[in-house]
């Protein structure tokens, strides 16, 4: 399931009211008053406004008809239609922007101002459509205008907004995604996200899974946006590139809910490949992004090594990953994954199951280090909230749960640690 947007629609609507009355626009002699539960004469002004580039009033009108009906799906789809004229967007020209041309793109050279005024407006309308998609799935609407008609248009939206979201990061979508020709595949690099704020990082998996449930709904308008996101997959076929974006979707949409689910956690989730102990095992950077777990605790793709790690297995109908490699100058020449006293193993780089194949009839996706270090349920069975004590045990001075606690109430790669690694596993935490 999507995620729920905790914005309620009033809120919006008590915006645009507000800018109705600062904004002095309204202007009740051009027009008769429209009853307030005549929706089907309500949306009919609204779209006369928008023909007349009357926006905040057609908005304004808009609001009326949902607050009339919810259900109406034309008052929704103009409502949007309504906002984003407001904020004099327009989603051909966002595309253009959001594209990566020459490794970089049009929201990198903005100024800071020209970029917010792009966020505030298409922040607000997100807002609005993501509440019409809501009621769409959930056969809250009519059905006279569907999500699917507005796909490719949420699509550039969304990946606009993550488009402008890793440009804080200073980095770009060059840097985050790869499409590999060989193997068809769409690799996403988390680890690009290194710089941004904890929320800004979950922000841009939102939104990137708000884009592959809109490449879900309408596949066919909406992956050639995908593509023109994607550097590197400008020769590959249409129906082959198709394959690989649908593989990549459900994989970015449970990610996004994990970290919904886990508000408190998400850092756990989301700081890849920094070379640090996240989620309280011991264990550094031990798992990888395959939707999997691999050190067999339970949880799936905590505390995860970066994309660059990942080699993909050859035109295979599902996503799967074949190998794991060591990016050459990498942080993972030297760390130490398992703290057992030996640095780039093969134990910690390799599956048990050598085949994809044999990992999934086998229901075990560990890596071979997963097998020496065995995880403690705890007193109260509750492995997680053991991790929890341990993760935001973090200042050195006032230690709460020493080695002895963790090795015994979580186990893990504790169990190989000495007391100078338990020193060390300070280092860099507040
Ligand atoms: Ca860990
Ligand atoms: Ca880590
Ligand atoms: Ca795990
Ligand atoms: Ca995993």
């Amino acid at each position: 399931m999507r995620r729920t947007k905790h914005v309620h629609f009033f809120m919006i609507a008590a915006i645009v009211a507000t800018c109705i009355v600062g904004c002095n626009i309204f202007n009740p002699s051009n027009q008769e008053r429209v009853d307030d539960d005549d929706t089907d004469a309500l949306i009919y002004e609204g779209y006369i406004d928008i023909q007349r580039a009357e926006y905040t009033r057609a908005a304004y009108n808009f609001s009326r008809a949902i607050h009339s009906d919810s259900a109406s799906s034309r008052a929704w789809y103009g409502l949007a239609k309504a906002v984003l004229n407001q904020y004099g967007l327009n989603v051909f020209e966002m595309l253009k922007y959001a594209k990566t041309e020459n490794n970089t793109n049009g929201f990198m050279k903005m100024s800071d101002i020209e970029v917010e005024k792009y966020r505030v407006g298409i922040d607000t309308v997100i807002k609005v459509i993501d509440q019409f998609i809501d009621r769409d799935t959930t056969d809250r609407t009519d059905k006279k205008i569907r999500f699917s008609t507005i796909a490719n248009s949420y699509t550039i939206l969304q990946l606009a907004n993550v488009a402008i979201l890793i440009r804080k990061a200073t980095s770009n979508t060059a840097e985050m995604f790869n499409y590999d020709v060989s193997s068809n595949q769409i690799a996403i690099d988390w680890s690009s996200l290194h710089n941004l704020p904890t929320n800004e990082a979950v922000e841009t998996v939102n939104a990137l899974a708000s884009s592959a449930q809109a490449l879900k709904a309408d596949p066919d308008n909406t992956f050639p946006i995908f593509r023109s996101f994607l550097p590197g997959s400008d020769t590959v076929p249409d129906d082959e590139f198709k394959d690989g974006a649908l593989a990549i979707t459900d994989q970015i949409i449970e990610m996004s809910s994990n970290l919904d689910e886990n508000p408190d956690r998400a850092s756990v989730f989301i700081s890849v490949g920094n070379g640090i102990d996240d989620d309280g095992d011991g264990c550094v950077d031990e798992e990888i992004w395959d939707g999997q777990d691999n050190d067999g605790d339970g949880e799936v793709d905590e505390d995860q090594r970066p994309g660059s790690v990942l080699v993909f297995k050859t035109h295979w109908a599902k996503r799967a990953v074949a190998s794991l490699k060591i990016p050459e100058g990498s942080i993972y020449e030297t760390l130490d994954i398992d703290r057992n006293g030996i640095a780039k193993e093969p134990n910690e780089w390799e599956f048990l199951f050598a085949e994809p194949d044999d990992r999934d009839a086998a229901k075990d996706h560990r890596l071979k280090f997963a097998m020496n270090i065995p995880f403690v349920p705890g007193p109260n069975g509750d492995f997680i909230q053991n991790k929890e004590l341990a993760r935001t045990d973090t200042d050195i001075n006032n230690i709460r749960y020493d080695l002895a606690w963790r090795k015994a109430n979580i186990g893990g790669c504790w169990l190989n640690y000495t007391d100078a690694d338990f020193f060390n596993w300070f280092q860099g935490r507040n």
